[in-house]
C-alpha cells in the first residue's frame, strides 16, 4: 500500500514539473516573439521537452514525435524567419535560459538545411556537432535557473541560406544506468529541445580561394573530428 502512494505521489510530482528551459540566443522558433520577432507567441517555450520522461523518440525540436510537431516545417512557430546572422567559422554567441535546473548537459548541432518548408533531419544535424573553443561538446550548465552563455565555433566552409541550430539538454533529474554504471543522469533521460533558424554567409575570398584548404576538405575533416562523438 505504502509502495502505491508513493508511486502516485511520484507521479503526481513529475506532472507538477513545468517550465524548465530554451534557446534564448539564436532564439528558438518557438521564443522569438520575446526578441522582437513578428512570430506566434508560445508561452510554454520553455517546456518542448518532447512529452516526458516516458516517450521513447523526441521531435527534433522538442515536440512529442507522434504530435503536430509545432516546431517543426509546416507547424505554427516554424516560420521560416531567419533569427541570427553569422559568417562561416566564427565563433558564436550562445544563451539558454534555464527556468528550473535539471543538471546534465547541453549539445548543439547544426543543420544546413537550406528550406524552411522541409523538416531538417536529426541524421543531417548530427553531422555537426558544434565543439566550444576548448573542443569539448558538452556544456555543463552548473548553478541555478539563470541564463547561461556557451561559446561555439561554427564549422569551418559551411554556409548556409537557412541552416538549423538544435538545442539538445539532456538532463539529469532520472536514476538510470549506463554502461555499468547507475545513478542519477545515467541512461535514458528527459530532454529538452529547441529549434533556431540562422543563415551562414561565406567569410570572403581566401575561404574558397586557398588551395591548400579546400571547403570540402575542411568540412571533411571537420566531420572526421566530430565523428567519434555522434549519437544516434
Ligand atoms: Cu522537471
Amino acid at each position: 500500500m505504502i509502495l502505491i502512494w508513493t508511486t502516485i505521489l511520484l507521479l503526481t510530482m513529475s506532472s507538477f514539473c513545468n517550465g524548465h528551459g530554451y534557446l534564448k540566443e539564436p532564439p528558438s522558433r518557438s521564443s522569438m516573439w520575446r526578441y522582437g520577432f513578428n512570430t506566434p507567441t508560445n508561452y510554454n517555450d520553455n517546456q518542448l521537452f518532447c512529452g516526458g520522461f516516458d516517450v521513447s523518440k523526441c521531435g527534433i525540436c522538442g515536440d512529442r514525435w507522434d504530435g503536430s510537431r509545432d516546431n517543426e516545417a509546416g507547424g505554427i512557430y516554424a516560420t521560416g524567419i531567419i533569427s541570427r546572422h553569422y559568417t562561416e567559422g566564427q565563433t558564436m554567441h550562445v544563451e539558454v535560459k534555464l527556468t528550473k535546473q535539471h543538471g546534465g548537459y547541453f549539445e548543439f548541432r547544426i543543420c544546413p538545411n537550406n528550406n524552411p518548408s522541409r523538416r531538417a533531419t536529426q541524421a543531417c544535424l548530427n553531422r555537426y556537432l558544434l565543439r566550444q573553443p576548448d573542443g569539448s561538446t558538452r556544456y555543463y550548465p552548473k548553478g541555478g535557473s539563470q541564463t547561461y552563455s556557451v561559446q561555439l565555433m561554427l564549422p569551418p566552409g559551411l554556409t548556409c541560406t537557412q541552416c538549423v541550430i538544435q538545442w539538445i539538454w539532456n538532463t539529469a533529474s532520472n536514476w538510470g544506468c549506463e554502461g555499468g554504471q547507475c545513478g542519477r543522469g545515467f541512461g535514458h533521460q528527459e530532454q529538452f529541445r529547441g529549434c533556431a533558424d540562422v543563415l551562414i554567409t561565406s567569410s570572403g575570398s581566401h575561404s574558397n580561394n586557398n588551395p591548400a584548404y579546400p571547403s570540402n576538405n575542411r568540412i571533411r575533416l571537420y566531420r572526421m573530428l566530430t565523428d567519434q562523438f555522434h549519437t544516434s
